[in-house]
């Protein structure tokens, strides 16, 4: 595989500083050898540059940093369309906010290849208000909500060249869910797996069903793994901690599974806060994560077993 490593330091999507070092510290916690210690060809494309600041204004007061999240989210989306010709991109944020661009630009990548796109959310957060129900203002928590083209986006952010069928997308692994999104998630019909369901199925099935969903769709799957999936306890580098996250074997066995798949072709790596870390310790994750995803294995296994 040839992966196509972007880092994107974007953190204006909250109103806490440090996202913008996740690239340097994935870069520095390894990210690179562990791909080509794998086999895989790496290719580092650098950073991507946000545009100037658009002139874009919203009626909800507590939006934050729209005119920079607006103008980073049309450099993204075409840094994540040019990269996802070949290979596999993978995404480094900073912030969620970061999805928003990647989602657009692979959206119009899989539209471009007539190819249904389908998306795995591994996030605490739906990510699904929209400019109108978010309460906070920070606008890493509506990318699902803009990529799949919900209401009142438009004018504010740059529009769609295709949007993501929300009835594509899986979300696992949330715990952290306001009202306005519980409402919007269902009637969009997007497919969540909070923790409680997990608790009780165990992850296996449910990201089986969503594997053979886009098997039998021939679909592209994107990932987009948000650093408070995991538990804090195992990933104290990030923001928002929610407690009752992915222990550290469920989020392997997840990426474990995907990789067995072989259908993945994009991934975000997000919401890394390097000021927060202990000793690089999240960071050391989010490689061996990714690393369980493109590959790596405790024993050889003689057949697919997703
Ligand atoms: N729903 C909350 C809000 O809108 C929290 C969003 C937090 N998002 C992330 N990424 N940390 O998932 O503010
Ligand atoms: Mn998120
Ligand atoms: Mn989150
Ligand atoms: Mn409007």
């Amino acid at each position: 595989m040839h992966c196509k490593i972007l880092g994107i330091p974007l953190q204006d999507g909250s109103r806490r500083m440090g996202c913008e070092m996740g690239p340097s510290a994935l870069r520095t916690a390894g990210l690179m050898a562990a791909l080509r210690e794998l086999g895989h060809e790496v290719t580092d494309l650098g950073a991507v540059q946000p545009g100037a600041p658009r002139a874009v204004r919203h009626a909800n007061p507590a939006i934050h940093a729209l005119p920079e999240i607006a103008a980073w989210t049309t450099a993204i989306m075409d840094a994540a369309y040019a990269a996802s010709a070949d290979g596999m991109p993978i995404f480094m944020g900073g912030d969620h906010a970061i999805s928003a661009g990647t989602l657009a630009g692979l959206a119009r990548r899989a539209k471009a290849l007539a190819r249904p796109l389908f998306v795995l959310w591994l996030d605490a957060h739906p990510d699904f208000h929209t400019l109108d129900s978010t309460m906070t203002g920070n606008l890493h928590g509506i990318p699902l909500a803009y990529a799949s083209g919900q209401p009142g986006f438009s004018g504010h952010f740059p529009d769609l060249e295709a949007a993501i069928d929300p009835g594509r997308v899986c979300a696992l692994g949330i715990r952290s869910v306001d009202q306005p999104e519980r409402e919007a998630l269902r009637n969009a019909g997007v497919t969540v797996h909070d923790m409680r369901a997990i608790d009780e199925h165990g992850m296996a099935p449910l990201l089986r069903a969503f594997i053979e969903r886009v098997v039998s769709a021939n679909g592209l799957l994107h990932v987009s793994l948000d650093v408070d999936f995991l538990d804090p306890s195992i990933a104290p580098a990030v923001g928002t901690t929610v407690p009752g996250g992915a222990t550290l074997r469920e989020a392997h066995l997840v990426m474990e599974m995907l990789s067995d798949s072989g259908l993945v072709t994009s991934l975000d790596l997000v919401e890394l806060n390097p000021f927060l870390d202990e000793r690089g310790r999240t960071a050391t994750l989010l490689v061996d994560l990714t690393a369980s995803l493109m590959g790596r294995r405790i024993m050889d296994r003689p057949t697919r077993s997703y």
